[in-house]
């Protein structure tokens, strides 16, 4: 009924929640073997990957590719939509741009979360200008991939990764404001489990946004090796009517090939248990 999908990147990217590292070919292998069927690319910049190589691994293994994340453009060159400096915000925007032209090759959305940046511990004003513009730089990016028939993907971070969008609710705000068709919302059940009061209400509550699911446990690794409950989650997905992929953004621990297994494992056995 979901299709499942895994991080992966061909950056070493330390201390990520990104499965499969370093050989893209090596990881669409792993994703297909392994009973996935997406392939979730991280990429520090969109030129990090050959658009041919990438079409020809989906096609060849079969995989979807339902997201292009682009946090690595914040987490390693800084690069984010509140940035008080007009121009890193200008290039935080390029550099979504790439992901975005890339996305309309392969098919994905674009996902925007660490991008989103922070607004700082200044002054009431202060934030809201920074809100505003980082606004204006969300909606650019929805305006640069709407023609080109992609998707964007405002993912809630917890709160010690961003500032002012903690919750689904906080994102259908932003959502609104912004008021782009193709703007959508991607529900991190890591984040979730910090910043939602009641997880199944806040996914009902935004069911009309839902784009996009990464799954993570409580300890951001593979489902099955926290204490979420997974059986409750996927059900309130199935009767929201959500049809997406279920992205595994998580550790690879112990390792990723049994993170990958587990998970998928862990993800069928609370699919069957809902049912029952
Ligand atoms: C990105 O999908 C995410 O969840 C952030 O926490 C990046 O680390
Ligand atoms: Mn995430």
């Amino acid at each position: 009924m979901f299709r499942i999908a895994v991080t992966a990147t061909p950056s070493p990217a330390p201390g990520a929640p990104i499965l499969l590292r370093g050989d893209i070919a090596e990881a669409f292998r792993q994703a297909a073997e392994l009973g996935c069927q997406g392939v979730e690319l991280h990429l520090r910049r969109a030129d990090d990957v050959d658009v041919q190589v990438v079409k020809r691994l989906a096609a060849d293994y079969a995989l979807g590719i339902p997201t292009l994340g682009t946090g690595m453009a914040a987490l390693q060159d800084g690069l984010t939509f509140s940035d008080p400096d007009a121009a890193v915000r200008a290039r935080a925007v390029e550099r979504v741009r790439g992901h975005v032209e890339l996305a309309a090759e392969v098919g994905s959305a674009v996902t925007i979360g660490s991008v989103s940046g922070r607004l700082g511990r200044g002054e009431e004003a202060q934030r809201r200008a920074r809100r505003a513009r980082a606004l204006e730089c969300l909606a650019e990016v929805c305006r640069l991939a709407e023609p080109r028939g992609v998707t964007v993907l405002l993912e809630p971070l917890n709160r010690y990764e961003c500032d002012y969008v903690n919750t689904l609710a906080e994102g259908m705000r932003v959502a609104a404001e912004v008021g782009a068709p193709n703007l959508r919302l991607l529900a991190d059940t890591f984040h979730m489990n910090i910043e939602e009061v009641d997880l199944g209400a806040s996914l009902r509550a935004a069911a009309s946004r839902l784009g996009h699911v990464h799954l993570a446990d409580s300890n951001r690794q593979a489902p099955g090796y926290g204490h979420l409950d997974f059986a409750a989650i996927l059900d309130t997905l199935v009767g929201i009517g959500y049809q997406g992929y279920l992205a595994m953004e998580v550790f690879p621990t112990p390792d990723a090939r049994r993170a990958i297994q587990d998970g998928v494992a862990a993800i069928h056995a609370a699919l069957e248990s809902r049912a029952k």
